[in-house]
């Protein structure tokens, strides 16, 4: 098979020419070829089959167990002006990092077939999504992007059709950590990665296209690449609502945008949809709204942890069709992890005899791999080519004291304050101490793809592009009292704050304006079969001045560590603040 568009088979013979694979083979996206590909991962030992009669086409692969995670330090952006990549990011001038990689790539698909997977980030037909050709020398890879994209001929006659498309180079190597590199050139709109099989790292599409060259693109174009779920909303009156929410990690994004609403609310007639998990692109429509689609197809989610009680959405998708990897085995073949029920496994993720003196079962990064629509509460609207209007931009954060349960900003400038500001304190899972403060902002730090002063002078800039941009809310779950108890119950009791966020959206409900915002009135947030204090609640509603000022500090001096490409909008806000703080 070949290709009409010229630069796509330019590429394609270059790349060979340079890794010498055995033979090419371009990947068409059909039932016939993913049933090929099982086989022959199963054969060579890649796939394991978990038991068939509890689920049926389930895979179970365990990688190298060196490589089981993201590399920040070991990913760069490789722009012209070392300057333009920001503080957020490695640079390597784009000359040296072809170099280092054509050295790397350099006749190591020898012995191997080179796949190349044509991809679309986005419904086929809409005209948000844009298109990428990855080439690999992994059929684990090419598996994976058949779930997480859309893939194939159809995405190959789009590119055909408007020439366009991001390059993903990617080989496995070795496997080797120190020969290990993920590289981009926003500049060139094209990716190299080298030594890696795991997701983040080698489905090139994800972080690597969707966030970090996207949010370049989205800069030049006008528009918004972010690491947000998509949420769809349905009131009992019928109206559909939607919100796009970015969390750092280990902040239960996932469980949000998989939400069971509390039973009176279903009752009531409260409907919660999924349009997206992980990456939101946001373009602003005719009508001045800003309009996402979520440019994958699947979900690649952290296995442990995932239960009955903390994701049933979540759990009901992983019985057919899905790839697992590096989670534990039962004795009669089903995929098990930490969290999951107090069965005990019989091997770990390193196919060992599970001994609980080795550790964990399933790896704590332990993954699964599923289509978008094995998801209960999947919502068809991730197929619309016009992608769905979005009401309120929530940002959230893992603080055990000072932010509130929730706040709105007081203006859009405030709210890319807000994002810019997100924040996560060290749990006692991560090393080193407890409770320190990490900024992340938008939950961004490891996928803008430049410099974070422009990339927030873009987000003040959407206010000349688009005249309705959705309300902008902070929230925060992790509340914790002076017996280290978290103060809200969390998970499907979240509801609650959405109900709120939405009453604001629809000029339904008053709020109070504090120095950090508005914050509801107590009596505003719904607490009918919930078993709580009324003066908790009061708590995690109240603005502590001290406190405050203290952070007020702390984000000036934070906002300064990226130098004079800060807006200085940004500065205003954080001095409006202040200032009424008194
Ligand atoms: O680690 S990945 O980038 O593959 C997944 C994630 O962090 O969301
Ligand atoms: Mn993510």
């Amino acid at each position: 098979m070949s290709t009409t568009n010229q630069a796509l088979a330019d590429w394609v013979k270059q790349v060979a020419e340079l890794t010498q694979p055995d033979s090419i083979y371009w990947c068409d996206g059909s039932e016939a070829e993913k049933q090929k590909f099982n086989k022959m991962l199963l054969a060579d030992g890649t796939f394991k089959k978990l038991n068939q009669d509890t689920h049926p086409d389930c895979y179970l692969h365990l990688s190298d167990p060196q490589d089981v995670a993201r590399v920040e330090h070991l990913t760069f952006i490789c722009t012209e002006n070392e300057a333009d990549a920001g503080p957020n990011n490695h640079w390597m001038a784009p000359e040296a990092a072809h170099e280092k990689m054509d050295g790397l790539f350099a006749g190591c698909m020898r012995g191997r077939t080179m796949y190349v997977i044509p991809y679309c980030m986005g419904p086929i037909d809409s005209p948000i999504a844009r298109c990428g050709v990855e080439i690999t020398d992994s059929a684990y890879v090419v598996q994976n992007m058949r779930l997480m994209t859309r893939m194939g001929d159809a995405a190959l006659a789009r590119i055909e059709r408007e020439g366009g498309f991001v390059k993903g180079l990617h080989s496995i190597g070795e496997l080797d950590p120190d020969r290990r590199f993920i590289m981009h050139f926003p500049e060139e709109l094209s990716i190299q990665s080298f030594g890696s099989g795991y997701g983040g790292n080698a489905l090139l599409g994800k972080k690597c296209h969707a966030l970090r060259i996207a949010s370049y693109q989205a800069k030049t174009e006008g528009w918004l690449a972010e690491h947000m779920l998509i949420l769809g909303i349905k009131t009992p009156a019928g109206t559909q609502h939607y919100v796009a929410a970015a969390f750092p990690s280990a902040c239960g994004k996932t469980n949000l945008a998989m939400l069971i609403p509390p039973e009176g609310y279903v009752k009531d007639g409260w409907e919660i949809s999924t349009v997206g998990d992980d990456i939101c692109w946001m373009r602003p429509g005719e009508d001045g709204r800003l309009w996402a689609i979520n440019p994958e197809a699947g979900f690649f989610g952290v296995a442990p942890g995932t239960s009955k009680g903390t994701n049933p959405n979540a759990l009901a998708m992983l019985y057919k069709d899905t790839i697992f990897t590096n989670v534990a085995e039962t004795e009669d073949g089903q995929p098990w992890w930490e969290g999951l029920d107090d069965r005990t496994p019989k091997t770990d993720w390193k196919g060992r005899p599970f001994d609980a003196a080795n550790g964990p079962a399933a790896h704590p990064n332990s993954r699964f791999t599923v289509s978008a629509k094995r998801c209960p509460s999947y919502s068809p609207e991730m197929e619309s080519a016009t992608g769905v209007p979005i009401d309120a931009i929530i940002f959230g954060g893992r603080r055990a004291s000072l932010v509130p349960l929730v706040a709105e900003a007081r203006n859009w400038n405030h709210g890319v304050l807000m994002g810019a500001t997100v924040a996560s304190e060290t749990t006692a899972a991560a090393t080193g101490a407890v409770g320190v403060v990490r900024r992340d902002p938008m939950a961004m730090k490891p996928f803008c793809g430049y410099h974070f002063g422009d990339y927030w002078g873009h987000w003040v800039d959407m206010q000349t592009k688009a005249d309705h941009l959705p309300k902008v809310f902070t929230v925060n779950w992790f509340r914790k009292n002076d017996q280290g108890k978290f103060m809200w119950p969390g998970f499907g009791e979240n509801m609650r704050v959405l109900e709120w966020i939405i009453g604001r959206c629809t000029d339904q409900l008053q709020a109070r304006e504090t120095a950090i915002g508005y914050l509801p009135e107590v009596k505003d947030i719904n607490t009918d079969n919930l078993d709580m204090d009324l003066a908790v609640l009061e708590q995690l509603l109240t603005v502590d001045v001290d406190a405050w000022k203290t952070e007020v500090n702390s984000v000036e001096a934070f906002l300064k560590e990226y130098g004079d490409r800060v807006p200085s909008a940004l500065f205003e806000e954080l001095l409006a603040v202040d200032n009424h703080l008194g």
